[in-house]
């Protein structure tokens, strides 16, 4: 491990990570655990599966320059100002980000890349790859820190009025050249809508239909191109000729584009979102002084490409270094399908506790705002309980072991208005079977950090 980091606590005055030094306030809520992971660079590790999912996606964007070795520390500029985030957004929100301190942040998505990259200016289309990094929930498609490929392409609207011609029309142009697939999509939305996903002043209905186009024939084609790759995995065993490749567009909303969709795709009985993506706001292609260019950006999940690539079961396999898991994977050969070794017990433990009735429940800055993506939030009555906080507890007391935490049961006390909250543990380790004692010395474990950290009375 090349991170640095003396974890003698709270007393702490900076932290150096890979030579870099930063000041830690009381922003600061990264464990080491987390930290240790930036060295990991799993997305340019040979023979990898999410470095050959990366290279199959860069692949099929011929001529976009790629990025691969940006550092995942960036500034609170980067990650959300510049981005047009505003400054009440959940996502700001400790229970959601990792600080380092208050203006410090380890990148919750590629899109901290976008303005500089946009500014630099150096293509026509980018990619950037990288780890990145949320508090968030546990099961098994998400993990606190995983990877994501950002996309962007964008056309120059003086350039081709230059040639006579209009942006859509050179746009259309680009779509055309776009390998053409045979599957059917559902995309029931309209190419833009006034309030939900309106178009924005600067373009014409024209240019967004043609940036929209491209953008979907592009990503489409990501993904049949993924798919066909894993229907050729090794006949024998692989997916099977009667699943046949199901994609859908939803509407999304995020602050640095508009319109913006989801990709979904059906997956081991769910619809998967893999990646969001839409219009880039002008805002930010004019704040980066190219005022003149226009386009897409999209940001996709690594890792869950990477599982309906090989059929991987579960997110937390990423990051082992057990050779039954790594041999797997080579970039020479054609891609086969994941086995996974033998499925080891599952032991599910519940833990029921009482939320702490004063305020300051979890300590420091405070909650800048619940969030609104977690099931379980109470921040009334003076409680401030953020479900992200257990999550977060389970995986430094756990470790890879807990493979699932779920609120099972919720309760107000009809008098005393007090809540409790039910949460069912799933003890599994992928590489082993656990003990009896093992898991039981775990749970204990972890009830009393839940007293300790967050001031919960156990049940
Ligand atoms: C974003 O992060 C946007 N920056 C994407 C974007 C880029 C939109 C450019 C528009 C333009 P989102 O939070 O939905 O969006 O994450 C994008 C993808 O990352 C998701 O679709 C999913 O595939 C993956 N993802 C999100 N959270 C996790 C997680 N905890 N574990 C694994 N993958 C995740
Ligand atoms: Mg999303």
């Amino acid at each position: 491990c090349q991170t640095r980091c003396n974890s003698s606590g709270s007393a702490q005055k900076e932290i150096s990570v890979e030579g870099k030094t930063y000041k830690l306030d009381e922003w600061m809520n990264t464990p080491p655990t987390i930290l240790s992971a930036v060295s990991r660079r799993l997305h340019v590790q040979p023979d990898h599966p999410l470095t050959i999912t990366r290279q199959l996606i860069e692949s099929r964007f011929p001529g976009y320059k790629a990025h691969n070795e940006l550092f995942p520390i960036v500034s609170v500029h980067q990650n959300f100002d510049s981005l047009g985030f505003p400054p009440d957004h959940i996502g700001r929100s400790r229970t959601d980000t990792y600080y380092l301190n208050k203006d410090t942040v380890l990148r919750t998505h590629t899109s901290a890349h976008q303005a500089d990259t946009f500014r630099a200016n150096e293509s026509e289309g980018y990619l950037i790859s990288a780890d990145v990094y949320r508090r968030d929930a546990i099961d098994r498609s998400h993990y606190p820190v995983f990877h994501q490929m950002e996309g962007a392409r964008t056309w120059d609207r003086n350039a081709a009025e230059k040639e006579g011609k209009t942006l859509a029309q050179v746009i259309w142009d680009d779509v055309a050249k776009i390998p053409k697939h045979d599957i059917k999509v559902e995309d029931p939305n309209p190419p833009h809508h006034a309030e939900r996903n309106p178009r924005q002043g600067t373009h014409t209905a024209e240019e967004v239909e043609a940036i929209a186009a491209h953008l979907k024939r592009s990503l489409e084609d990501v993904v049949v191109a993924i798919f066909n790759a894993a229907k050729t995995a090794s006949d024998a065993g692989s997916r099977s000729a009667d699943e046949p490749l199901r994609v859908r567009w939803v509407e999304a909303y995020f602050p640095f584009t508009s319109p913006s969709w989801e990709l979904e795709v059906f997956w081991q009985g769910d619809w998967l979102e893999v990646l969001g993506c839409g219009v880039v706001q002008q805002s930010i292609l004019i704040n980066a002084g190219v005022s003149d260019r226009l386009g897409w950006a999209f940001g996709l999940g690594l890792e869950r490409i990477a599982m309906l690539l090989y059929s991987i079961p579960d997110i937390r396999l990423f990051w082992s270094t057990d050779s039954r898991f790594l041999s797997q994977f080579s970039s020479d050969s054609p891609i086969k399908r994941f086995v996974p070794f033998s499925k080891y017990p599952a032991c599910f433990k519940d833990v029921s506790f009482w939320l702490k009735t004063s305020s300051n429940a979890a300590g420091g800055v405070g909650h800048v705002a619940p969030s609104a993506s977690a099931s379980a939030t109470s921040s009334t009555l003076g409680h401030s309980f953020h479900e992200n906080d257990v999550m977060e507890i389970a995986r430094e007391v756990c470790g890879e072991v807990v493979e699932d935490v779920r609120l099972v049961d919720e309760f107000v006390h009809p008098k005393t208005g007090r809540k409790s909250f039910c949460y069912r543990v799933n003890y599994r380790s992928l590489e082993r079977t656990l003990t009896n004692e093992e898991t039981n010395g775990l749970h204990e474990r972890f009830r009393q950090q839940l007293v300790d950290k967050l001031g919960v009375e156990l049940r």
